[in-house]
């Protein structure tokens, strides 16, 4: 929880991973971090200097002192052994002289209260924490070094003067006066409408390159989707077995191909059906399908082509034309083609696989933005940027229609919060407690 009252605290947190490592880092920041610090170093410390010294007869370690460090404040980080015994007692002590455990993500949350932060940056903290391949670490610094906000900030800055124009004219509403330029505000809306709506749309590439671009492994019952998953995978993930039906429920497992992060859903077969739990099961294909980024329909090749009751469009349709190690039906492929790729593969010998990899990496970066271009990945930001947009709709709907001022004030008051809580000019303890309850103790 979001206390202010603690902000003066000196707080002290073990800032490397739980558990023994060759060495742990103890970080200490407060007013006073350097006093309660020195009171155990055998050496004084210069600041942004290493000093090699001891910790009582705990420890050798090394010290570093940062009159504002990342926090914003005067902060010591102690490099232990990593020994828990040491990392324990080394906190205990601390603690003992005055210093507080810090909360999760506490240290960060200074950051961005001591102006060192902006409120998404704080948040590309935790996802350049969190990321595991090339493309989620491209889109977390390309949020920390600013991304979108400093221009949301501009544009939010601008339509703020506007909308208290405009609100200063309802104070003299007898005389018919006019302070806000309407041509000008029109002009704003324009500029953030475009943005917002360019930055909304690049969410679906975001947010995939964050949890892993969907892919729904569909087709009719043993077709050999469960074994293609497998194949994937190169493990036992899902059950296999020549009775048709077998899967029942999605299975969904990831998989890092040339640094982009895959999400397979695994369904169950696309069949008319008189059973209950399969009915449900092909409902939950339906909408794996929905989700989707790409297709990966399976066909069994030993059968006759078959379409399957289920809405492609819009959707990046690879069709596998599996079993390629049996003798094929003569009507094997699909008569006219609306798929983007064909590929014949056998799950059994391995064969088509690496083609077939290679067709979703190329169907990813087709779509990959340049490497200057920013992306919206964050769910916060995209739901409060809809919001945004909605009130500028109403805002120029207001326009055209003459509608009276105060009325066109009340919706660009929602833009402005809803902008404001993207951008960090608006928090409150509700938005910081869920931003920052997301970090580990000790970042
Ligand atoms: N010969 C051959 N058999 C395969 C191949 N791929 C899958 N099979 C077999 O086809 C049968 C069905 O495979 P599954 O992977 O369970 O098929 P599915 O599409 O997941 O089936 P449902 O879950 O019932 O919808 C199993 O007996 C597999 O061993 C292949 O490339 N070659
Ligand atoms: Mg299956």
């Amino acid at each position: 929880m979001y206390l202010p009252m603690r902000e003066n605290d000196t707080i002290v947190a073990v800032s490397t991973p739980r558990g023994v490592g060759g060495i742990a880092v103890v970080r200490l920041s407060g007013p006073d971090a350097l006093t309660i610090a020195e009171k155990h170093l055998t050496a004084h410390l210069s600041p942004r200097h290493a000093t090699y010294c001891r910790f009582d007869d705990l420890d050798d370690i090394v010290a570093i002192y940062f009159p504002t460090g990342y926090t914003g404040e005067p902060t010591v980080e102690l490099s232990c052994h990593g020994s828990l015994y040491v990392q324990q007692t080394l906190l205990q002590v601390l603690v003992d002289d005055g210093a507080r455990l810090a909360e999760a993500g506490e240290f960060t949350r200074r950051a961005f209260l001591n102006g060192r932060l902006n409120l998404s940056q704080a948040e590309a903290v935790a996802d350049l924490i969190d990321s595991v391949t090339p493309a989620q670490h491209r889109l977390a610094v390309s949020q920390l070094r600013g991304g979108y906000a400093q221009t949301l900030k501009n544009l939010r800055q601008q339509l703020l003067d506007l909308t208290s124009l405009l609100e200063l004219e309802l104070d003299f509403s007898q005389e018919d006066v006019e302070f806000a330029d309407r041509s000008q505000l029109r002009e704003i809306l324009t500029a953030l409408h475009f943005h917002l709506s360019t930055l909304l749309s690049s969410f679906k590439m975001g947010n995939a390159l964050k949890r892993g671009i969907p892919v729904a492994i569909i087709g009719r019952p043993n077709a050999g989707k469960s074994s293609l998953l497998n194949a994937l995978l190169g493990d036992d993930r899902a059950i296999v077995s020549d009775v048709p039906g077998t899967t029942r429920d999605t299975i969904e497992e990831t998989l890092t191909l040339d640094g982009i992060t895959f999400r397979f859903i695994d369904t169950a077969g696309l069949r008319h059906s008189d059973d209950c739990v399969e009915t449900l099961g092909i409902e939950r294909t339906r909408k794996a399908v929905a989700d989707a980024h790409i297709v990966l329909f399976v066909h069994d090749a030993t059968t006759p082509w078959q379409e399957a009751d289920v809405d492609l469009t819009g959707k990046h349709v690879i069709v596998a034309l599996n079993k390629s190690d049996l003798p094929q039906h003569a009507l094997s492929n699909p008569q006219f083609s609306i798929f983007n790729f064909q590929f014949s593969i056998s799950t059994r010998t391995g064969a088509g696989l690496d083609a077939l990899r290679a067709a979703m990496l190329s169907a990813v970066c087709e779509e990959l933005p340049h490497e200057d271009e920013v992306l919206l990945s964050n769910v916060r930001h995209y739901e409060a940027l809809q919001r945004v947009i909605q009130a500028l709709e109403n805002v120029a709907r207001g326009l055209e229609e003459d509608v009276p001022s105060d009325l066109i004030a009340v919706d660009l008051r929602e833009a402005l919060y809803h902008l404001g809580t993207v951008t960090g000019e608006v928090t409150s303890d509700e938005i910081l407690g869920n931003i920052f309850g997301r970090f580990c103790i000790g970042k």
